[in-house]
């Protein structure tokens, strides 16, 4: 994305080669198709260039002329010695940026004569090049990124108090980096020791992440478009796995297909795959995709990508030999009805709570009826019974963040659904093999289905709709695996 000049250059000539061969060969039909990616990643940077631009004005305009934001970059992490994690952007950097390198801090500075965008970042270097792979440096950040001004990240203490001086308030994130919070304060500092000169300082810090995560709080059009193509992309993985799964096969071996999926299609994982046959279906965050999947067992995959910075997350739970038994049937049943009720509730008008609300009604009465909690269900449901089977909350913000930035209350409220929020509807009931009350059928069945929710003016908009979800369709999707 970063080299999009040169690159499109290139394919400019690419197109016109192919318009010649076009439909000569299968070879030349997939290399169109390859094209055609290419293309849509063009606009996809344009798009991106606009949508930080018109963020930055939006947050520039509600922080007023006196103001200051301070950004900084995502640090890189070790994962060993001296290999590093693959890096990824911080979420409100990139937000406002579209800047994927580390060591950069990004500057708005409302009403500045000579520039409101300023982003400091790594200096041009053909040996480090040579290396790591090529950067934009100051220049770079002008003319791809849309700065007005850029300076190599070294000259940093020299230059921002400068910024910082005729300010009266900062918005910066404290309590994410101990090291940029004090190099942040040491610039404030320098200019309150400097006060007898005459110099000003900033009186006020703001809270900036506040601010910024309620911008994200609703996506636009183009976000959720990135939002649309990291659900497909999700949904082909777990289509792939419905196809891979049976008895015999390792868990690992269904997370690697997903994985696969997503690579393939330029994103990656938003959180590690969680794909858990048997009793292993009961573990909420589990990690170790190591066992073998048996006959007779059901499945959960829990797993979500990233393409452009936005996340999907999917869940889906189906019997490994591709039929579900009498009972996993049954207590899948309540939790799809649990999920339809959920959806229903995803409305302008309702709160964040109408859905969990929702599902909380249909699960408690289908584990009253199929003798898994006993008594009347309204009181069953003031007492929380229910959390003994479905102990976690019925979704959360979905976005840059597999779990999105902002508030779920708003002082004492629940906060009301607003067209372009985004959020997953994610009920479930577990039951552990070693819980003695429950029937014996039911015990070390875990189920859960998610999927990936728009709120709009009208209908809920499902964006993960494309995959199976029930048994009927799902067993009749099984059926026609390649192993079969
Ligand atoms: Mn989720």
């Amino acid at each position: 994305m970063r080299h999009v000049d040169v690159a499109s250059l290139h394919r400019e000539v690419c197109i016109s080669a192919l318009k010649k061969k076009i439909g000569q060969s299968p070879a030349s039909r997939r290399a169109v198709t390859a094209l055609n990616a290419n293309q849509s990643e063009v606009a996809s940077v344009a798009a991106l260039r606009q949508e930080c631009a018109r963020r930055r004005r939006e947050l520039m305009r509600m922080m007023g002329r006196d103001a200051i934001a301070i950004v900084p970059a995502a640090d890189v992490c070790y994962r060993n010695n001296d290999v590093e994690y693959d890096y990824r952007q911080d979420s409100d950097f990139y937000f406002l940026t579209g800047f994927e390198e580390p060591e950069a801090v990004a500057v708005l500075i409302p009403g500045r004569a000579s520039g409101e965008y300023v982003l400091f970042c790594r200096d041009r270097d053909p040996t480090r090049e040579m290396w790591d792979g090529t950067r934009a440096g100051p220049e770079g950040a002008v003319e791809r990124y849309g700065a007005d001004d850029a300076f190599p990240i070294g000259d940093i203490d020299e230059i921002l108090p400068g910024l910082l001086e005729p300010r009266s308030r900062v918005f910066y994130t404290m309590g994410l980096s101990a090291d940029f919070d004090s190099q942040v304060i040491s610039w404030v500092n320098g200019l309150r020791a400097q006060a007898r000169k005459g110099l000003h300082s900033p009186q006020e810090f703001v809270a900036l992440d506040h601010v910024l995560h309620d911008m994200r709080l609703t996506k636009s059009s183009v976000e959720i478009a990135w939002m649309r193509r990291a659900a497909d992309i999700a949904v082909a993985a777990h289509q792939r796995a419905l196809h891979r799964v049976a008895p015999g096969v390792m868990e690992y071996e269904v997370a690697a297909d997903i994985l696969h999926e997503f690579h393939s299609h330029r994103a990656q994982a938003s959180y590690a795959p969680i794909v858990g046959g048997g009793e292993n279906t009961c573990v909420l965050h589990y990690r170790a995709n190591s066992a073998v999947l048996k006959d007779g067992d059901l499945i959960l995959i829990d797993a979500g990508c990233e393409y452009e910075y936005y996340a999907s997350d999917i869940t889906r739970t189906f019997p490994v030999n591709g039929r579900y038994s009498p009972p996993q049937r049954a207590l899948y049943e309540v939790v799809l009805e649990a999920q339809y009720a959920a959806i229903e509730q995803v409305r302008v008008g309702n709160h964040w709570n109408d859905p969990h609300e929702a599902a909380v009604r249909v699960i408690t009465t289908g584990l009253v009826r199929l003798g898994l909690l006993s008594g009347k269900v309204p009181k069953l449901i003031k007492d929380g019974a229910y959390r003994r089977y479905f102990m976690h909350r019925t979704g959360h913000w979905l976005g840059m963040d597999v779990h999105d930035v902002g508030d779920y209350r708003v002082g004492d409220v629940w906060r009301a659904l607003e067209p372009g929020m985004a959020l997953t509807v994610e009920p479930g009931i577990y039951v552990p093999a070693t819980d003695r009350q429950a029937p014996k059928e039911f015990r070390g069945m875990g189920i859960r289905i998610e999927d990936d929710v728009v709120v709009t003016r009208g209908e809920p908009k499902v964006l993960t709709q494309a995959l199976v979800k029930t048994p009927d369709d799902i067993e009749k999707f099984m059926s026609t695996r390649p192993t079969n």
